[in-house]
């Protein structure tokens, strides 16, 4: 059975309402990432990084999923094979499009974490610097997203995955952070088929035997049909 491992970027949700991060008008260019998406940003002015992803979490409240998700969805559905989403995104969109095999590598906005015992606990709407861990009660709370610097998750299943699959698409995704950025190089390395799906070329983009070009509700949904041959 063909194993497919997609990794996904803010480009796929784009379409449903929320922002990307190095497009013009992007989220970088209204906060600079040293200060909400670092360790040292956060140490400096928790309030503020937590007003950040307070903001972030009630916009992907409200949001829903579009075609380019609800397309992975049915991939996964469909296929007689493994289909394993590694997605970049802290949004829920694939998870509320129905995918079931998805691994947050950078973390999710609905996830809180203490800094102190390492705890972990659904995130409240609201969160603030002084809200103490249920489990150890230090105050110590912080969003479960993963920022510059720190290790993203589940490396070892996401590159065990890798080098197994026989297909890999990369859908949304600059290629500028790593290691999700090296993913379509070291899959093609390993033996896998590799696909951008993307509104115009990454910093990957040598990297992948194909390119579709174009807004992901138009382009997975088409290429998800030509994987499962309808
Ligand atoms: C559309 C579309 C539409 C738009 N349809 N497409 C020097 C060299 C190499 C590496 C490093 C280096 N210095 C430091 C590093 C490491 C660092 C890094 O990569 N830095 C780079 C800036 C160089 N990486 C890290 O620190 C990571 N940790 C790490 O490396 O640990 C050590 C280690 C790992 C492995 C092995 C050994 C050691 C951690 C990175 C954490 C990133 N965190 C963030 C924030 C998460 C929480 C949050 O959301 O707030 O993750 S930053 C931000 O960038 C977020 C995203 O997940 C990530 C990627 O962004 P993404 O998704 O690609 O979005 P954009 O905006 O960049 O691109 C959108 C794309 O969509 C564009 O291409 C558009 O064209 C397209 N698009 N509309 C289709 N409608």
């Amino acid at each position: 059975m063909e194993k497919i491992v997609i990794v996904t970027g803010a480009g796929i949700s784009a379409e449903s309402g929320l922002g990307t991060f190095r497009d013009a008008g992007g989220i970088w260019q209204r906060y600079p990432l040293e200060d909400v998406a670092t360790p040292e940003g956060f140490a400096r002015d928790p309030g503020l990084v937590h007003a950040f992803y307070n903001a972030r979490r009630a916009q992907a409240a409200g949001a829903r999923p579009n075609p380019a998700h609800l397309a992975l969805a049915r991939l996964e559905a469909e296929h007689a094979g493994e289909v394993l989403i590694v997605t970049q995104n802290v949004d829920g969109l694939h998870e509320a499009a129905g995918s079931r095999n998805v691994i947050h590598m950078h973390g999710r906005l609905n996830g809180a974490l203490c800094g102190a015992c390492g705890h972990r606990w659904p995130a409240p709407p609201e969160m603030a610097p002084d809200d103490p861990c249920p489990g150890c009660g230090a105050p110590a709370t912080r969003p479960d997203v993963v920022w510059f610097g720190e290790m993203p998750y589940e490396l070892d299943r996401i590159e065990a995955a890798l080098a197994e699959a026989d297909l890999f698409a990369a859908i949304g995704t600059s290629g500028q952070v790593y290691p999700a950025a090296a993913y379509g190089e070291f899959a093609g390395r390993m033996g896998a088929h590799t696909v951008e799906l993307n509104l115009e070329p990454s910093a990957a983009s040598r990297d992948f035997h194909e390119h579709r070009q174009g807004p992901a509700s138009e382009v997975v949904p088409v290429w998800v049909a030509e994987v499962l041959g309808k």
